[in-house]
């Protein structure tokens, strides 16, 4: 039992989840490898939502609202760390869920499935009829009444190829990557450079709070959004954050 002012609750708590997913058999073995990854990037950021994060889960918002068929991919890591999460954002973008994983058994899918019913996901898309062009790995089949037709795709925790092909297929792609570098960050659409537990509450929170403005308010929000400019300024975050970590260390 982790107690709760432990000062990295929320990472030793993600951890727990992670692990408790894959013995489960919701998260693959390769899961607990870009959990490490995503803390160790959350540690350079300052384990908080930055400003320029908050302006990305912003626009993000306005993207899911605006879309006329938004689609949420949903994998191994992010229905162990944020069941419920994305099943409110879902609710209240009104997006539809699909289970696709990297690391393809049909089991861990079905499994990825059961374990979003039980948290109350109401739609999930779950056939696999139509292909992602270029894209000749598990990961590139896909619904042919979701993802393939969606024009907006959240895709958190993604590998690089297949945001690409997603682009390249011509969709909006919102991704959640704590790394500002990876090809995924860097291919996007639009990326949020947060951990996937800050930024889902934060994107719903938006969502609520813009869900009733004009349709023309929702699009200068994203006319005014430079997702270059927004990655730039999350590396610039991570030299802030390490220049003020070591002025703060003992001399
Ligand atoms: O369930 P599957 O088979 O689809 O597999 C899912 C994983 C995540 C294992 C698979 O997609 C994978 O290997 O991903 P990568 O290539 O390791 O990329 C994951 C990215 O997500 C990395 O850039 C990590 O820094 C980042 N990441 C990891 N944990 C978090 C995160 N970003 C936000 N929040 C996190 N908690």
């Amino acid at each position: 039992m982790i107690p709760k002012d432990h000062p990295r609750y929320d990472s030793l708590m993600a951890r727990e989840k992670i692990t408790e997913g894959v013995e489960k058999g919701i998260t693959g073995i390769m899961g607990l490898i870009a959990q490490g990854r995503g803390e160790a990037f959350d540690y350079l950021i300052g384990e908080k939502t930055t400003q320029s994060a908050l302006q990305a889960e912003k626009t993000a918002a306005a993207m899911l609202l605006l879309a006329e068929k938004p689609v949420i991919s949903v994998n191994g890591n992010v229905a162990a760390l944020v069941p419920s999460g994305i099943i409110e954002l879902g609710r209240i973008v009104d997006a539809p869920l699909e289970v696709n994983i990297f690391y393809r058994t049909e089991e861990r899918a079905e499994k990825i499935t059961q374990h979003l019913h039980s948290h109350g996901a109401a739609r999930i898309y779950t056939k696999r009829d139509a292909g992602i062009p270029g894209i000749n790995h598990e990961r590139g089949k896909v619904d042919s009444g979701g993802i393939f037709c969606a024009d907006v795709v959240l895709v958190p925790l993604e590998d690089g190829d297949r945001c690409k092909a997603l682009v390249d297929m011509g969709k909006t792609v919102i991704t959640i990557d704590l790394n500002p570098l990876s090809r995924t960050a860097q291919t996007a659409t639009l990326t949020i450079v947060d951990n996937i537990t800050r930024a889902i509450p934060a994107i719903s929170g938006f969502a609520l709070e813009l869900k009733n403005k004009k349709q023309d308010e929702l699009h200068a929000i994203i006319r005014e959004f430079d997702n270059k400019k927004n990655l730039a300024e999350s590396i610039d975050g991570i030299t802030a954050h390490l220049r003020h970590l070591t002025q703060q260390s003992p001399k």
